[in-house]
């Protein structure tokens, strides 16, 4: 039975992934971090299937006790402070967990295996924010990278962290720049969750409108459950390597508000709207779409799930819940 390792258990990646690999047989180890989490119950219940070890990956000594219990064979990096907004007013913390957190367990995992350094399998979270400013449309695995944010910065550093322990000890270490990818798990903080809980709300006469920031930024949004596939997928490969995951299709926020208005058949949505500079960063990434050519043909891997869809699904789930909370 294989085993893995998951940091980030309580996030939205970590669910769906943790679901992927028990459903492959895997033995899967959680780390969850505080001494006492408010979502570990959610994890329980979601996840009963996997076993939980403390952990922050600021302590690198936690981390190296939970290899030598989990004794992984799959490590699989996903835990990070990712609110990209919150990254500007928390920047050293950004920094500590997101980029020198990486530092952290891959030195772990480097002292762990000892003399074979391919004995754990490790997988990046990257990200296509460290893409930033645009130099290249679409986005690739080899254009020039130019953070926007302090989750940015700290995005590249674990990025070429993992590049560096992959060429410097032959380490089994590859890394994936995933695009925004959602799902009716995803964090209330980020815009496609914070509209269709909204829209959902605003549909059954418990909220009169939504507050929010840029609405002409073009993210190439796809569905979570497809994503965590490709995670997997990197690490069953003989070479480690670094792969683009993405739709290949872009779409603003406007988009975004359209479809999810247009679920609950409102279509005179922009009066509902205002805009606050509260929701505005002090620099954006304008247009993301990425180019998963290479994840296509090396991994096989595809996107299932489209735009359309996807905010649908997540529609479709906000307002369940809702109407079970205007029921209570
Ligand atoms: P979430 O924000 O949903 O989850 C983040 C996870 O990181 C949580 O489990 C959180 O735990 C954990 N965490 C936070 N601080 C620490 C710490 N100090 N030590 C250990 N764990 C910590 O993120 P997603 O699931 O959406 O994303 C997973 C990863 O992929 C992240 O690294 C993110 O930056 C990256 N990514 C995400 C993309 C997306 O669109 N979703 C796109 C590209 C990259 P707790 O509950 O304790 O706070
Ligand atoms: P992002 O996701 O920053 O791309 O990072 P987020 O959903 O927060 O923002 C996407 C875009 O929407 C604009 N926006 C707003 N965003 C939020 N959160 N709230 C608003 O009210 C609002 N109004 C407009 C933003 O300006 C931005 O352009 C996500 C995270 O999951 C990262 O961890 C991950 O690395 C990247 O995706 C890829």
């Amino acid at each position: 039975m294989p085993r893995a390792l998951i940091t980030g258990i309580t996030g939205q990646d970590g669910l769906y992934l943790s679901e992927l690999l028990l459903a492959k047989g895997y033995d899967v180890y959680g780390l969850i971090r505080g001494q006492n989490n408010p979502k570990l119950d959610l994890v329980r219940e979601t996840v009963p299937g996997v076993k939980l070890l403390t952990g922050d990956l600021t302590d690198m000594s936690s981390l190296i006790r939970a290899l030598n219990v989990a004794r992984p064979d799959e490590v699989y990096n996903l835990g990070a402070i990712s609110f990209v907004a919150y990254s500007w007013e928390n920047a050293m913390l950004t920094t500590d967990v997101t980029g020198k957190g990486v530092l952290n367990i891959l030195e772990a995992v480097r002292l762990y295996s000892g003399d074979d350094p391919t004995k754990v399998r490790y997988y990046q979270a990257s990200s296509s924010e460290m893409f930033g400013k645009v130099q290249e449309v679409p986005q690739r695995e080899s254009t020039l990278l130019w953070p926007r944010s302090p989750y940015g910065v700290a995005k590249v550093f674990g990025h070429y962290m993992t590049i560096n322990y992959r060429e410097s000890y032959g380490m089994h270490a590859s890394s994936g720049i995933l695009f925004n990818h959602e799902s009716p798990r995803r964090g209330f903080e980020f815009v496609t969750r914070k509209v269709s809980q909204a829209v959902a709300r605003i549909s059954l006469g418990m909220q009169d409108g939504i507050t929010m920031g840029n609405l002409d930024a073009k993210r190439d949004w796809g569905f979570a459950g497809d994503y965590v596939e490709a995670m997997w997928l990197m690490l069953q490969q003989d070479t480690p390597d670094d792969y683009v995951i993405s739709t290949g299709v872009t779409h603003s926020i406007r988009d975004l508000l359209e479809v999810a208005f247009e679920r609950v058949g409102i279509t005179d949505w922009e009066r509902l709207i205002t805009q606050d500079p509260r929701f505005m960063r002090p620099a954006e990434v304008e247009l993301l779409i990425g180019d998963s050519a290479k994840a296509k043909s090396v991994l096989g891997w595809e996107p299932k799930v489209g735009f359309t869809e996807l905010v649908q699904m997540m529609v479709d789930n906000d307002l369940e819940l809702q109407r079970e909370q205007k029921d209570k």
